[in-house]
C-alpha cells in the first residue's frame, strides 16, 4: 500500500541527504551506506488497519548509526523522512532513534524488492508502519513536529500502536 513509484530507483543512483538541526549536514551513497555496521532485527510490524506481521526478519544500518555521524542538537526532537515517490511522514527522534529502528536494505535475507521500498526503506518497528517510510531520500532533524502525508490528512502525529494511536493527534 502506497503512493506508487513505478520506477525502480538504482542503487548507484540512490542518495540519502541528512539535513536540519545536526553537526554534521551529509549525503550518503549507496557505497556508503554499506560501508556502515549493519544490524538484524525480528519484528512484529503492526499496520494501521489492524492486521501485524509477526517476526519479520530485517537486516540494515541501525538509526543509532545515522546519529553518530550527524551529531543532532539538542534542540533537534523530531524526524521527518521523505521518500522518492513524494511521501513523508514524521517520527519522535526517542523512537527513531529506538534500537530496532534502522534503514533496512535486506528482508527475509535478500535485497529489500522494490515494491517493500528498496534498495533502503526505513524501518520504526516501534510505531505503525506507514511511519516506516519506503525508497528513502531525506532524513530532515526538526525542533518542531511537522506533519507528514498521513498526518496531514487525519493519521496520528506519533502512531504509537501499543496506544493505539491510529487517528488526529
Ligand atoms: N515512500 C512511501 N513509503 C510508505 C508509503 C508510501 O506511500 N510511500 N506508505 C506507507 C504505508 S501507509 C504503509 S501501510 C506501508 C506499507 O508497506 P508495504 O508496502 O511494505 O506493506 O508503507 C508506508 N511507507
Ligand atoms: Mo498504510
Amino acid at each position: 500500500m502506497d503512493l506508487g513509484l513505478s520506477k525502480k530507483i538504482n542503487p548507484q543512483d540512490w542518495q540519502l541527504e541528512i539535513c536540519g538541526l545536526i553537526e554534521k549536514p551529509l549525503k550518503l551513497s549507496w557505497k556508503e551506506l554499506n560501508a556502515l555496521k549493519m544490524i538484524s532485527i525480528k519484528a512484529d510490524i503492526h499496520c494501521v488497519t489492524t492486521w501485524s506481521i509477526t517476526d519479520s526478519q530485517w537486516h540494515g544500518v541501525s538509526c543509532m548509526e545515522i546519529i553518530k555521524l550527524c551529531s543532532p542538537l539538542k534542540s533537534a526532537q523530531f524526524v521527518l523522512a521523505s521518500s522518492y515517490d513524494g511521501y513523508d511522514t514524521n517520527i519522535p527522534i526517542s523512537f527513531f532513534s529506538a534500537a530496532d529502528s534502522m534503514l533496512a536494505l535486506f528482508y527475509s535475507g535478500k535485497e529489500l524488492p522494490h515494491h517493500y521500498g528498496g534498495p533502503v526503506r526505513l524501518l520504526i518497528p516501534s510505531l505503525y508502519f506507514w511511519k516506516s517510510a519506503k525508497w528513502l531520500k531525506k532524513l530532515e532533524f526538526l525542533k518542531d513536529d511537522r506533519k507528514g502525508y498521513w498526518e496531514q490528512r487525519g493519521y496520528h502525529s506519533r502512531g504509537n500502536p501499543w496506544e493505539e494511536e491510529r487517528l488526529e493527534g
